[in-house]
């Protein structure tokens, strides 16, 4: 970043909303910055940017690391495309702190989505600090739609609770398995396939086609026992493969088919409506969080807290009124 007075807030969002990719990377790096000066810039922007009044459709992905995540999104991504779409790529990946972003690796699996006028890929590495994951992700999504995105895709290496975190950003949550890895559903916790709207079986192709069909075949019976969807809908269970650019068509009329069942249901805009709070409770956490990191974290109080000699509720009784 440079100077602070290089960045005026009116003309960065302008010429962010007529689609301009260098408004649109400055916008996102002052909204993630740690320093509250700029974060404040990227924020006076994002307000800006609330005429737009663009909505994209928000698509999270998540799968355990190896299901084909990148190389699914360059053949999904490139199909949106086709359709008409222009797509943003946003990556949660709560592990880049310790690899430097294994974004970059990915970006190598999105050589032709990376490039394409209509995409626009970005990782997430904001909040690392605060040792949160995509503190400001919602932000980011928000600036992409006011760029012009209508597709914004949220990928989450399955690990932790980025899956939650993305899962509570998205309109629509599409979980990848692999077939012929037993019945253990592949470490692929319950909880995450009860939340995903629609599961897809990847790599069917070669030799594996057969074997994706039956895996698709039983994760339909394992979805009967799971609760019913909020917006009664029958989660689907598609197989496809990426190399071959084979059934991402169908995972992309069938994610159009959800939408316009969520909307009819109602399920769309209360999904967002919860959302909407669970980003309030967010920013309040990290607006807290930031106070104390500025102000107290270093202090000999947390090395107190930490050897249980003050509880955290004086800590805040300390800190914070
Ligand atoms: N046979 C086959 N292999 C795939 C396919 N998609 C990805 N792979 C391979 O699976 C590995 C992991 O893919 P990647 O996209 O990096 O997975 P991620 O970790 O989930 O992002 C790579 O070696 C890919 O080449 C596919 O459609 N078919
Ligand atoms: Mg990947």
């Amino acid at each position: 970043l440079s100077s602070i007075h290089t960045y005026q807030p009116e003309s960065i969002a302008e010429r962010l909303m007529q689609g301009d990719l260098v408004a649109l990377s400055k916008a996102i790096t002052l909204i993630e910055s740690t320093k509250p000066e700029y974060r404040k810039i990227g924020e006076a922007i994002l307000a800006l940017c609330k005429v737009a009044k663009k909505q994209a459709v928000r698509v999270g992905i998540t799968g355990v690391p190896g299901v084909g995540k990148s190389t699914f999104i360059e053949s999904f991504g490139l199909q949106l495309i086709a359709s008409g779409h222009k797509v943003a790529v946003l990556a949660i990946d709560p592990s880049s702190k310790k690899s430097g972003g294994s974004i970059l690796g990915d970006k190598t699996r999105m050589n032709a989505l990376s490039i394409h006028p209509h995409a626009f890929i970005r990782p997430s590495s904001s909040g690392l600090t605060l040792g949160g994951v995509g503190v400001s992700t919602r932000e980011v999504i928000l600036l992409c739609e006011a760029a012009g995105y209508d597709r914004v895709i949220i990928e989450t290496v399955g690990v932790g609770q980025s899956e939650t975190t993305v899962k509570e950003m998205s309109d629509v949550f599409l979980l990848l398995m692999l077939s012929g890895a037993g019945d253990d559903l592949q470490g692929i916790k319950r909880g995450i396939m009860e939340m995903s709207d629609i599961l897809a079986i990847t790599k069917a192709d070669g030799d594996n086609v057969t074997k994706a069909k039956m895996a698709a075949a039983q994760y339909k019976q394992a979805l009967h026992l799971m609760p019913a969807h909020e917006a009664d809908w029958l989660v689907p269970v598609l197989t496809c493969s990426a190399y071959e650019n084979a059934g991402i068509a169908e995972i992309e009329n069938t994610i159009n088919d959800f939408i316009s069942t969520s909307k009819y249901k109602g399920w769309f805009e209360e999904n967002r409506r919860i959302q909407n709070k669970l980003w309030l409770d967010a920013a309040i956490l990290n607006f807290l969080n930031r106070q104390m990191n500025q102000k107290q974290l270093k202090s000999e109080d947390l090395q107190k807290v930490m050897n249980g000699e003050i509880l955290p509720h004086e800590f805040i009784a300390q800190h914070l009124s």
